[in-house]
């Protein structure tokens, strides 16, 4: 297979050149700092470099909010563009190998192809998402009353067929898990029966999940609201597992960290779920509101950590086992989505470092001697660390930026693709 990588290894080896003595420098310092505490610098970078976090296509663009959107020149328009700008971020950041595509946004006619122009670029895809939150052009039934859940029966045939579409897409593509968000819900009390909705939205979703392949999962994403203001079908943790238990084994809950009341204990959400076998996976991104598209970690990054640490801990007793599946999910019509994406990504691996530094043992012995305050230390302690050093080295030593923003910024990558691609539409937002 040819490799056909967007940016220029010498323009990384160049800008790395500029950086390595200083990197190694507060490299071998931390390594000393971490080995005074019994920690291996290296085993913590080789997991560091284990790790990955999937990118969605829809993030690719400056999607903002459903007020307005606000392009830039050399935004990408199509799959094929949005691939390039996927595989410049994988290739500077070397942990986000895998873009997870959304359906009818990236329907393209060949995806045997598609699957070739993605491998090389040095990409895989990810979970297939299916979009029965707005109509299409020339769709037969309208989503006005809702997708899985809707009272016409018509309706729920046809989202019940494209999320099977999506499937069936998503097996040329090498995915295995099929993500589902519907945006059904009420605006009005009295507007739905609460609990026949849940029936309908459980038979439709049966159907689906009978058409899952054996080795595929069914990823259920709940939000509390949004589009639907008074309720939403699958508005939180608490739906989400009981219709992944009634649906099957195959079904599992995802965790978008946007969609629930603000202050939430989401980690010990993912505590809950791991319990039941239920934790599928996460979209990550910030919030701090109610909203669901602020970059990852730029509000609440200790947050971010504990959520790691509970998945460090559910690693450590994976009880029925421990796969889930780790995406980027915002955009918002500020940045540039790469930069966002690049900045994401390191938020989030930050996270997972930190967390793997938590000394376990004095956590469990303090946890289990009722020490409170040398528990919440020994989560401090690793916290507290500057773990970029590790970060960088890791990414150095797979081809990667060690200064990802600035290597980014001296490729000139967006201006360049400003001459080469047509301008965005203004378009409107999306949820
Ligand atoms: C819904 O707000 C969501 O988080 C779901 O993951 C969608 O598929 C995605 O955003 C894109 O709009
Ligand atoms: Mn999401």
């Amino acid at each position: 297979m040819t490799t056909n990588l967007p940016l220029s290894d010498d323009l990384i080896a160049q800008a790395n050149a500029r950086e390595t003595a200083a990197l190694e420098e507060d490299y071998a310092a931390l390594g000393r700092q971490l080995e005074r505490r019994g920690i291996d610098i290296d085993a913590i970078k080789g997991r560091v470099a284990g790790f990955s976090v999937a990118v969605p296509s829809w993030g690719a663009g400056r999607g903002g909010t459903r007020f307005a959107k606000f392009p830039i020149a050399g935004e990408p328009t199509t799959i094929y563009e949005k691939l390039q700008d996927c595989a410049v971020i994988n290739q500077l950041s070397r942990v986000t190998p895998r873009v997870s595509p959304h359906f009818p946004w990236d329907k393209v006619s060949d995806y045997a192809a598609l699957r070739e122009e993605a491998a090389s670029l040095g990409l895989g895809f990810d979970a297939v998402n299916s979009n029965t939150f707005q109509d299409q052009k020339d769709q037969a039934h309208s989503y006005a009353t809702g997708s899985l859940s809707s009272t016409v029966a018509e309706t729920r045939a046809q989202a019940v067929e494209h999320n099977i579409e999506c499937i069936e897409i998503g097996k040329q593509l090498g995915s295995t898990d099929l993500t589902v968000w519907v945006g059904d819900g009420t605006n009005f009390p009295g507007q739905q029966d609460l609990a026949r909705s849940l029936d309908r939205y459980l038979e439709a979703a049966a159907q689906v999940y009978a058409a899952l392949p054996d080795d595929w999962r069914m990823l259920l994403e709940h939000k509390m609201f949004e589009p639907a203001f008074y309720s939403s079908v699958i508005s939180d943790w608490g739906s989400s597992i009981l219709a992944a238990q009634e649906l099957g084994p195959k079904a599992k809950c995802l965790v978008d960290l946007g969609h629930h009341a603000p202050n939430t204990n989401i980690e010990q959400i993912v505590a809950r779920l791991h319990r039941f076998d239920k934790l599928g996976g996460f979209h990550f991104n910030d919030s701090k509101y109610g909203d669901d598209d602020l970059d990852s970690g730029s509000i609440n990054p200790h947050q971010l950590f504990l959520i790691f640490n509970e998945l460090v801990e559910a690693e450590l007793n994976p009880r029925d086992g421990f796969n889930p599946s780790y995406m980027i999910d915002q955009s918002h019509n500020v940045t540039d989505p790469i930069e966002s994406m690049l900045s994401s990504a390191e938020a989030i691996t930050s996270c997972f470092a930190k967390a793997l530094l938590v000394d376990r043992q004095a956590l469990h012995g303090a946890q289990e001697s009722n020490d409170t305050m040398m528990a919440f230390q020994a989560l401090r302690r690793a916290y507290n660390v500057d773990v970029a050093p590790i970060l960088a080295m890791a990414r150095m030593e797979s081809g990667g930026a060690i200064d990802v923003l600035s290597t980014y910024r001296q490729s000139k990558w967006r201006e360049r693709k400003a001459q080469e691609r047509k301008p965005v539409g203004l378009g409107a937002g999306i949820v």
